[in-house]
């Protein structure tokens, strides 16, 4: 007997969220392997990468990587570092974007920033350290192909460089203070937040042998939406949320006097905006069936999310 539609999604539900656990985890332990040891010299960088790294992070970027994955049918451990690899590039760009000369902050996933802690010249080496260590992992990685290594060095590298995540992060200095219109806005956060979600989601499609191409298309268009559906829910929590609940400032955007789809749209349309940008994600996978549950339902996760 077929179960009531409640019932099904209930339980749907329920799967999504033992995935989402046994993929953090997972991403965790990969993380964990490919970091130095404390005891490896030079100690106090390496405690400092591992402090900025471990222990905190919803992962979205390896969970997108390893559903993208399972969508074009790679083994699970052949996503493994692309997802940690990504995971590495964004918290390269967190323990940067934190420092003074940056955004500033003081708290980053519930616990002081890396240059709190360890103090600003640290700190840099520590993101730039990262950032070598996750091309390093993905280059010396046996389980894949070299075609499959050079695609996914050559995606993770377009997206946190000039024209990429880094470029983003250029344009978002350079506005400070000035008002932004919705397209200035949007240019800045493909670049800032939404290069390296959509390199995330390829990555993962690229760690199955011989994907289809139309599942590569596909995956591309989802994570362009649901990437810029994400900065969008960014910014509604920055306003809705608090300091407790997010592991970093809140209201940080207001107090910097900076654009963000809430200053500009007021809080009602930016909702209407992530609802419908998380509807164009969903669209892309309109032509699938139950292959492409697992981006169907971190779509949902990403656009609903508290923190
Ligand atoms: C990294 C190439 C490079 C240069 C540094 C600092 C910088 C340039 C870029 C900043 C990029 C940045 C921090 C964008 C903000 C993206 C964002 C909304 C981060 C929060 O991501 P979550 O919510 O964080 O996924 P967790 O902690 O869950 O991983």
């Amino acid at each position: 007997m077929n179960k009531p539609m409640p019932e099904l999604m209930q339980e749907q539900a329920e799967q999504f969220h033992v995935w989402v656990n046994k993929m953090q985890t997972q991403t965790e332990f990969v993380l964990d392997q490919h970091l130095p040891g404390e005891n490896v010299v030079p100690m106090r960088l390496h405690e400092a990468m591992r402090y900025s790294v471990l222990g905190g992070g919803k992962r979205v970027r390896a969970l997108l990587a390893y559903a993208a994955g399972e969508f074009c049918n790679a083994r699970l451990e052949k996503t493994d570092i692309p997802a940690a690899a990504v995971e590495l590039i964004h918290a390269f760009s967190l323990v940067h974007d934190d420092m003074p000369c940056m955004d500033d902050d003081d708290l980053r996933r519930g616990k002081p920033s890396t240059h709190k802690q360890y103090g600003d010249a640290l700190a840099l080496l520590v993101g730039d350290a990262l950032q070598s260590l996750a091309f390093q992992i993905i280059s010396q990685e046996e389980s894949l192909k070299s075609g499959q290594k050079i695609k996914m060095l050559h995606v993770l590298a377009l997206a946190s460089g000039s024209r990429g995540m880094a470029g983003g992060q250029a344009i978002d200095l350079e506005s400070m203070g000035i008002p932004l219109s919705q397209e200035e806005l949007e240019q800045m956060h493909i670049h800032k937040t939404g290069a390296l979600i959509r390199a995330a989601a390829l990555m993962g499609a690229y760690s199955a042998d011989n994907p289809n191409q139309d599942k590569v298309k596909a995956v591309d268009h989802f994570a362009k939406a649901i990437g810029l559906a994400f900065q969008v829910v960014d910014d509604i929590l920055d306003t809705e949320s608090d300091t407790a609940t997010l592991g970093k400032t809140a209201g940080k955007d207001a107090k910097n006097n900076k654009s963000t789809y809430v200053t500009i749209l007021g809080l009602h349309a930016a909702k209407e905006l992530a609802n419908e940008l998380h509807a164009n994600a969903m669209a892309a996978l309109s032509f699938y069936g139950r292959e492409a549950d697992l981006l169907r339902h971190l779509a949902n996760f990403i656009t609903h999310r508290s923190f």
